[in-house]
């Protein structure tokens, strides 16, 4: 009998997709560039389900019923060109071609567009979860045509994490919607991190603890609000030791690297004019790690003594501020990263739920936490929501937390720790509140040196004042 789907691109995260696939009783055929690494394959997991072994894109467009569906999950870029141009020929009109890679948006805006143009449909899913999240259930965010999801979501759905008897896979809208919402979530796993990280380095460097002690705070935090998987991993990993005997964390290079979705989701914020400090703050956070020469030049010159920026903080209470103040630098970079998604659906007309990607985001993916039952319930309450940070729930936890929050960074700041995501979130959500912001001088000055006009507080219309030669307003005589 015909497989009801195709994969080819069978490295770690298709191979494992695919077992993940058979594993829930669909035939699959498989494919892969290198044919080795197909046999190998199928040898190893073969008895896992029914697989069909292709060894050329023809045999695998031949194995798959059509209307056809074939996975694609190569390298993202040209090798997904590559992949999609030696497909296409070989298809039918009505077919369905999937990129399951870490795809940029506008690829797949472009790929669709060519696809559809040979009566294909593309969809572009985002799969999140890793090596582990593929075979055992990742969450799923589809971007396509209503048409391509009918015959697609059974089988997606089937496949994904599960939370509360809900699967963590949802049409998200159609064409680059579900690659623009997975980039997005990347760049919220950003911050998560980021966040994270400098809670840690405040912990050990202020309150003085080492990691173990660390990883046993971040044991108790899981206990709580911000119970989720990065922070029940930062615990595991600060209370592992290396083979040498060392703490783990100590004998890896303080180097941070990037795949590239922190940075996407950052040029896509700055072309939408969305501030969404925390995601960039922690793209910037891992690029200065990697300045090493400039690092180690700025420590010859600028080295102090750790005497010299010691602060003395009440242990106990300083573990708990860290905590408020991560809490509620969290609300805020989800804050942000839903005000992109948002802001990116009203550009590209996409009609995104964002309580659907909550609920979606609670299994299978990396940010999985209690967290986003909350942020589900809030745009269950409000779908056009102005802004998570203002929803009764947040509301409450940033006030309660916010002075412990402003401690820290202060603290931070005597003491000399770098709280790039800490500081800026603070500073986002004070810019947000504030009654006046400078932003009046600015447009002045604008308007000086570049007859840029502002508008006035005692009158609608657009102004511009006679700025003299030397830039002094013309005195009125
Ligand atoms: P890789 O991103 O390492 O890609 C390796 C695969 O691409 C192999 O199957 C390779 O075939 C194939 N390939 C390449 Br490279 N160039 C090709 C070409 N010109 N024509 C045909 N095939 C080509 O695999 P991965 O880590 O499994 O990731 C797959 C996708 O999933 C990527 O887009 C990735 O960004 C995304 N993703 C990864 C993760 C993760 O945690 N790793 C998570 C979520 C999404 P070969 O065997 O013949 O060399």
């Amino acid at each position: 009998a015909p497989a009801t789907i195709g994969l080819t691109g069978l490295a770690t995260m298709g191979r494992n997709l695919a077992r993940n696939i058979a594993r829930h009783g669909h035939a699959i055929a498989v494919h892969n560039r290198t044919t080795e690494r197909m046999t190998a394959m199928l040898e190893e997991f073969g008895e896992e389900g029914d697989f069909t072994g292709c060894e050329s894109l023809e045999e695998l467009v031949q194995a798959v019923e059509r209307p056809r569906a074939i996975i694609i999950m190569v390298k993202a870029g040209e090798a997904t060109d590559a992949v999609i141009d030696e497909l296409v020929p070989l298809l039918d009109e009505g077919d369905i071609v999937v990129d399951g890679g870490n795809a940029h948006f506008t690829d797949t805006l472009r790929r669709q567009q060519t696809l559809e143009e040979h009566g294909l449909h593309f969809v572009g899913m985002g799969v999140s979860g890793g090596e582990e999240g593929a075979l055992n259930g990742p969450s799923i965010m589809v971007g396509g045509s209503d048409h391509a999801y009918e015959q697609l979501g059974p089988v997606v759905e089937s496949i994904a994490a599960v939370v509360d008897g809900t699967p963590c896979c949802a049409h998200v809208g159609p064409d680059g919607a579900g690659h623009f919402v997975k980039m997005v979530h990347n760049g919220i796993e950003y911050a998560d991190m980021q966040l994270i990280a400098e809670s840690y380095d405040l912990l050990r460097s202020v309150a003085g603890l080492e990691p173990h002690a660390i990883g046993d705070v971040f044991a108790q935090w899981n206990e709580g609000d911000l119970e989720s998987f990065l922070i029940e991993l930062t615990a595991d990993v600060l209370r592992f030791d290396d083979a040498s005997g060392q703490p783990f964390v100590d004998v890896v290079r303080d180097e941070a690297e990037q795949k590239g979705t922190g940075r996407w989701t950052v040029q896509s914020a700055l072309d939408l004019g969305v501030p969404i400090t925390g995601i960039a703050e922690a793209t910037f956070a891992r690029s200065l790690s990697g300045h090493t020469d400039q690092r180690e030049a700025a420590r010859k010159v600028f080295s102090t003594s750790p005497d010299e920026q010691r602060v003395e903080v009440d242990r106990d209470t300083f573990v708990d501020q860290v905590r408020a103040a991560l809490y509620a630098s969290k609300v805020v970079a989800y804050a942000q990263g839903f005000d992109q998604i948002a802001k990116g659906a009203e550009e590209h007309g996409w009609d995104i739920d964002l309580g659907e990607l909550a609920t979606i985001w609670r299994g299978g993916c990396i940010i999985r936490a209690q967290f986003l039952d909350r942020i589900r319930e809030a745009y269950a309450d409000e779908p056009d929501l102005t802004t998570l940070l203002t929803t009764p729930y947040f509301a409450d936890a940033v006030k309660e937390g916010v002075d412990a929050w402003r401690e820290v960074v202060a603290t931070a700041a005597a003491g000399g720790v770098p709280v790039p995501a800490f500081g800026s979130s603070l500073s986002y959500f004070d810019g947000l509140r504030r009654e006046r912001l400078p932003a009046a001088l600015i447009q002045a000055l604008r308007d000086n040196f570049g007859a840029h006009t502002y508008r006035r507080v005692d009158r609608d219309g657009t102004f511009h004042t006679q700025w003299a030669a030397e830039g002094r307003p013309e005195q009125e005589m």
